[in-house]
């Protein structure tokens, strides 16, 4: 593929007009009448031909104003339809008929078949798989669709917008057609026909309308929708309440269906899922996938404004429907549950996927400037970073502030396709303050690294804060600028008061937040009585990295006593960070972790700590990650020693603290029947991880292995099935437990996907000749996404010492699943691949090995465009 640049963008020749598509379903032969009007958009040269995208097309018929076009006029390929000699200014008409094969369209993009259900996939370039189009997000128009099929497989045909009626049609056959008054893009297009079950409901707007709800599962799940159901009325409401966004159909529909390349999709009215976001119940789904559900129901809905009322001018713009879309789901969710552990959470999965991602070969700016394949850039820079972006904009103009740039967005933007430039400037005109330099966070990719250093002088009675930013050179860019950082802060004195001060030189600070926006700056507070703690990033205000060297008594002085319940995790983080990379680095040299008694009593102190909540003390119980621990190291990394200096670590805290957690664990086993709040949740995770450290006090199965079989939910069922996996893989008590599980849930393929993770991340060598075994189980299909991902996705991404096995036999192994996997699907080859991106940190002898595999992904002569990409820039 060629590569696409944002400088190129211009508008299309001709403007849409509407389009009228009428399907003829067939599970091979499917026939798709395209009905395009198009006029020529006004001062583009008369001759100018009109070129459509396709993909894979086949054509059996095209039509110009209802008549059969001469075939010297149009030239058409699989990739694209190109009409000659058109009116100049007269609106025309063009009917072309293709003809495809759901079936055979293992890509999962264009329209499908998964489970016998008929179903599409259009962003960002599907709809072209399916008819000639200007398939690009600039297009809007308004759609009608028909839908003909077979009545008795198809009783539910579905499409965007209004119900406008249907009718039998011949002896076996039905229609229904649909309408969609709201313009939209092609990508936003969806389909769905088949047999499945209901689950309807009602919601009332704020200005009273009913709006019907619609979840379709398959038959016999509707039980397990409930929940999403739930959170979709919840949702609803939020947006009303807190953005003041009101849907705008008669009809809100939700379609899970089992192979799904990602999570779920925002289609205008008729959102597509992945099963795994939707189906839960007690019995099969954990705490995770609860809140998991929560967020992604939110995330689709809240799309209908932010990305599909107001869309993306061309694909470099998704942050401005990704990144703010995550960072309403972010609000949302920390709203219905506990703020500060959702902030935690959101943290921890930011550094561990987004920062390596920015420290890589395959850094981009939240707002790119080209690309190859465009499915490879929804990244976590985009969505997550983007989000951080959005959420800086916040703190920097207040509460106030920024709901005013949104509410001018919404009001100048409905109804376009708008850019990131659009999205910046309305907060600048609601607000009257320049972002200029705020935006380079669009544009320069890499994350900060800022050093900071205070001093008090106790005869001025003064604190003197110094920052320095880089921004490290990421691929395509070296010099960067400085960057507006927006940096919450309190100075916490001896006595654990807190307060803020504004500034007596040194720069901007209002309210409590320090504003860096030059390369180094030095910020003295006056009046200070005696020397104060800094808190620095409060809430992790900006996604950066900070080199502070605060004293480890400072550290802990935060991690006790912080009233913001980040701050505190956040030191605890920064007390633990040494602690673990020395621990690594002893047992590479072969000698005897030893663990610091001042970290555990912090960490038992704040564990055993009533009064704090049970879901903030299981976070901070959770150590930083093996790979959070390999990004601190930098480089020349041992993925052996990084978890034998961890499990060090973690047996010194369990042995010292194990009056603790059999506390812990006693309180919080006897807590009442199952509810899938967040409160019920912080519980169970204590509990928990309480069970995780008495293990390894114990250094015995049977703990878990009573756990396991008395656990009434799959929180604790699959927790205590880990317990026994990862730490004793050969006892019996795990063969049987992982026995129990598989007949268990047999029939629950969403619930086998965490038996195979759990096998998938069972830490050491020997886990490889596991996932070989399992890949032949006939639970595992190798056709559907989220199978592959639970097995060689978890493999891959979660099990450092398996997939880095020194002899480098796992990444061959992943070579020739990328290679098996990416004439089916490349979408999943490309994502599954990017686990290889941080390579080069690893030591030289295994460097070389996943070097020597990569080249072998690279040297194929047929890989997709989505592998070459990511398979090039990894290498580059
Ligand atoms: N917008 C979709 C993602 C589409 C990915 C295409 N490769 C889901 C979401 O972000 O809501
Ligand atoms: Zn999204």
């Amino acid at each position: 593929g060629r590569i696409v640049h944002l400088a190129d963008y211009r508008p299309t020749d001709f403007v849409l007009e509407r389009v009228d598509l009428t399907f003829e379903l067939d599970p091979t032969d499917t026939k798709v009448e395209a009905r395009l009007i198009f006029h020529r958009r006004e001062g583009v040269d008369a001759s100018a031909p009109l070129v459509l995208d396709g993909d894979d097309l086949t054509m059996t018929s095209l039509l110009f104003d209802q008549i059969e076009l001469d075939p010297a006029r149009y030239t058409a390929t699989p990739e694209s339809l190109t009409i000659r000699d058109l009116p100049e200014s007269v609106p025309f008409e063009i009917t072309v008929v293709t003809m495809i094969n759901p079936e055979a369209n293992t890509q999962l993009m264009g329209l499908y078949r998964t489970n016998g259900i008929y179903a599409t996939q259009c962003e960002a370039e599907g709809f072209r798989r399916i008819t000639y189009f200007p398939d690009r997000p600039d297009v809007l128009a308004v759609y009608t669709i028909n839908i003909i099929a077979d009545k008795a497989a198809n009783p539910l045909l579905l499409s965007n917008g209004n119900f406008l009626g249907g009718a039998g049609f011949g002896p076996d056959k039905h229609f229904a057609a649909w309408f969609d008054p709201h313009p939209k893009p092609s990508y936003l297009f969806a389909l769905v026909a088949g047999d499945l079950g209901i689950v309807a409901d009602t919601f009332t707007t704020m200005s009273g309308r009913e709006v019907a709800l619609k979840i379709y599962v398959e038959h016999g799940k509707e039980p397990r929708a409930a929940y999403a159901m739930d959170a979709l009325k919840r949702s609803m409401k939020w947006d009303e309440e807190v953005f003041g966004r009101e849907y705008d159909l008669d009809i809100f529909m939700i379609v899970a269906v089992s192979d799904f390349n990602m999570g779920a999709m925002e289609n205008k009215g008729l959102n597509i899922f992945n099963d795994k976001y939707v189906l839960a119940d007690p019995e099969t789904a954990t705490d995770q996938d609860y809140a998991n559900i929560e967020a992604i129901i939110a995330h689709e809905y809240f799309h209908n404004w932010t990305g599909n009322r107001i869309t993306c001018r061309d694909w470099f713009q998704l942050c401005l429907k990704e990144g703010l879309t995550v960072y309403r789901d972010h609000e949302f969710s920390a709203d219905m549950r506990s703020r500060s552990v959702k902030r935690i959470a959101e943290v921890r999965h930011l550094r561990s996927e987004q920062f390596p991602e920015d420290a890589g070969p395959l850094a981009h700016p939240v707002r790119p400037t080209k690309y190859r394949e465009i499915n490879n850039f929804y990244t976590t820079t985009v969505y997550e970073k983007g989000s951080e972006v959005t959420r800086m904009i916040a703190t920097i103009l207040g509460r106030d502030g920024f709901k005013k740039g949104m509410d001018l967005y919404f009001e100048r933007h409905d109804g376009e396709a708008a850019t990131v430039e659009d999205f910046v400037k309305c907060f600048e005109d609601a607000n009257g303050r320049d972002l200029t330099q705020f935006a380079l966070w669009y544009h320069q990719a890499g994350t900060p690294q800022i050093t900071v250093s205070s001093t008090y002088d106790s005869s001025a009675k003064t604190l003197t804060l110094s920052l320095e930013q880089m921004i490290p050179a990421t691929p395509g860019h070296s010099a960067k600028e400085p960057m507006h950082i927006p940096l919450r802060f309190a100075l916490i004195s001896e006595n654990g008061a807190e307060a803020v001060a504004s500034a007596i030189s040194g720069g901007e600070v209002s309210g409590d937040v320090v504003h860096l926006t030059q390369r180094a700056q030095a910020f003295t507070f006056a009046g200070i009585g005696s020397r104060p703690v800094v808190s620095l990033n409060r809430g992790f205000s900006a996604p950066v990295s900070l080199h502070f060297a605060q004293g480890s008594e400072d550290l802990a002085h935060i991690a006790r006593h912080d009233s913001d319940l980040f701050a505190r995790w956040e030191a605890i983080t920064d007390l633990a960070l040494p602690v673990l990379t020395g621990a690594a680095k002893t047992a590479r040299e072969g000698g005897a972790v030893e663990t610091s008694r001042a970290f555990i009593d912090v960490l038992l102190a704040v564990a055993a700590d009533e009064t704090l909540e049970p879901a903030f003390r299981a976070q901070a119980l959770s150590l930083p990650s093996e790979a959070d621990i390999a990004r601190e190291l930098g480089g020349n990394n041992d993925p052996d020693a990084i978890h034998a200096g961890r499990q060090a670590v973690l047996s010194g805290i369990a042995t010292a603290g194990a009056g603790v957690f059999g506390k812990l664990h006693a309180i919080h086993s006897a807590s009442g029947p199952f509810t899938p709040d967040a409160a019920g949740a912080g519980k169970r995770a204590l509990k928990n991880i309480a069970l995780s450290f008495l293990t390894i006090a114990e250094n015995s199965p049977a703990l878990a292995a009573a756990a396991f079989a008395s656990a009434d939910n799959m929180t604790d069922l699959s927790q205590a099935l880990t317990i026994l996996a990862h730490r004793f893989p050969e006892a019996v008590e795990t063969k049987n437990a992982l026995a129990a599980f598989e007949t268990r849930f047999a029939s629950n393929a969403l619930v086998l996907d965490k038996w195979f993770s759990i096998q998938a991340t069972i830490p050491g060598a020997a886990s490889l000749d596991r996932v070989k075994v399992l890949m032949q189980s006939p639970h595992f299909a190798p056709t559907n996404p989220n199978r592959v991902r639970s097995l060689v996705g978890t493999f891959a991404f979660g099990n450092a010492t398996g997939f880095n096995r020194a002899d480098g036999a796992a990444y061959h192994f992943f070579a020739e699943q990328i290679l098996a996997i990416d004439p089916r699907n490349p979408q999943l080859a490309a994502r599954l691949l990017t686990a290889l991106r941080s390579w080069r940190l690893l030591e030289p002898g295994r460097a070389d090995k996943a070097r020597a595999a990569l080249a072998t992904i690279e040297a194929s002569p047929s890989l997709s465009t989505d592998v070459r990409d990511i398979v090039d820039r990894v290498l580059k």
